[in-house]
């Protein structure tokens, strides 16, 4: 049986490659292995489409590509997310609304941030991609959340973050806030009034936790 650093190499290959089938195949064999899914995860299939990325900047592949790079990290996490899941039975600390805001269709980060909230006892409201940012509010309303994570991946997108800030404010006082997503950062996040910010879907949760008083 192969070890864990070529499993997790075989998980980012397959990303990289965009083959589903190989993707599947790799996550079964960390199952197999016992291999941590978590690690797995972050490690080998989100590893293999941050690749991606550098490599799409440096326009050694395109558009087409990423798509079935995509494709390929969602075939690998249906097999191993359910086992992360499984594996966090956290208590209830609070329930969270997530989305990527207007306009911006990334959402494989956002989907990482909402598995590793789940997994810390947080429920979530998933209200998917291209959220219009009126219905974030409704929705954390709807839900009476504690939280509202949004995720922008492009600089046209983040920012509406920026301009809604007051809005959200005045609309949801006691609400925490939290952004994330490539362009953001803490010091953005802090000058725009955000209660939090995550680098990465662990951090996501270890903020969120933290801003729920957990
Ligand atoms: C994959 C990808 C795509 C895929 C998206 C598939 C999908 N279902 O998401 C596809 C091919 C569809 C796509 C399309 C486009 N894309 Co694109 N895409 C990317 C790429 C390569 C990787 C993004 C990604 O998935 N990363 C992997 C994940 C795991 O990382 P992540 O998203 O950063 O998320 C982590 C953290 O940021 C954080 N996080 C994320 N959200 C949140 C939220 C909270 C609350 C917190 C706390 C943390 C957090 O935790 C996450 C997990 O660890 C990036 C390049 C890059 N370097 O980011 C470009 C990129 C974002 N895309 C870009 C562009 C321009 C486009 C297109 C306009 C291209 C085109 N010409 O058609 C379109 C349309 C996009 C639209 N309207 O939204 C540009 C944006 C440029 C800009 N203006 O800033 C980028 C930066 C590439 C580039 N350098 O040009 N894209």
């Amino acid at each position: 049986m192969a070890d864990e650093a070529t499993i997790l190499g075989q998980l980012k290959q397959a990303v990289m490659d965009g083959d589903e089938d190989a993707a599947v195949a790799a996550a079964n064999e960390a199952v197999a292995t016992g291999v941590d899914p978590q690690k797995a995860i972050m490690e080998g299939l989100a590893a293999g489409m941050a690749e991606m990325g550098r490599l799409y900047e440096e326009e050694e592949c395109y558009v087409p590509e990423l798509m079935v790079s995509s494709e390929a990290l969602y075939a690998g996490l249906a097999v191993l997310q359910p086992l992360v899941a499984a594996s966090g039975k956290a208590a209830k600390k609070g329930t969270a609304v997530i989305g990527a805001v207007q306009g911006d269709i990334h959402d494989i980060g956002k989907n990482l941030v909402k598995m590793m909230l789940e997994v810390s006892g947080i429920e979530v409201v998933d209200l998917g991609r291209d959220v219009e940012m009126e219905s974030f509010i409704a929705a954390v309303k709807d839900a009476n959340a504690d939280l509202l994570c949004m995720s922008a991946l492009m600089t046209t997108t983040i920012i509406a973050i920026k301009d809604y800030m007051p809005e959200f404010k005045a609309k949801l006082p006691g609400v925490k806030i939290m952004i994330g997503g490539a362009p953001l950062n803490q010091h953005l996040a802090d000058e725009w009034g955000a209660d939090g910010y995550g680098e990465n879907a662990m951090e996501a949760a270890r903020v969120a936790v933290r801003l729920l008083g957990a």
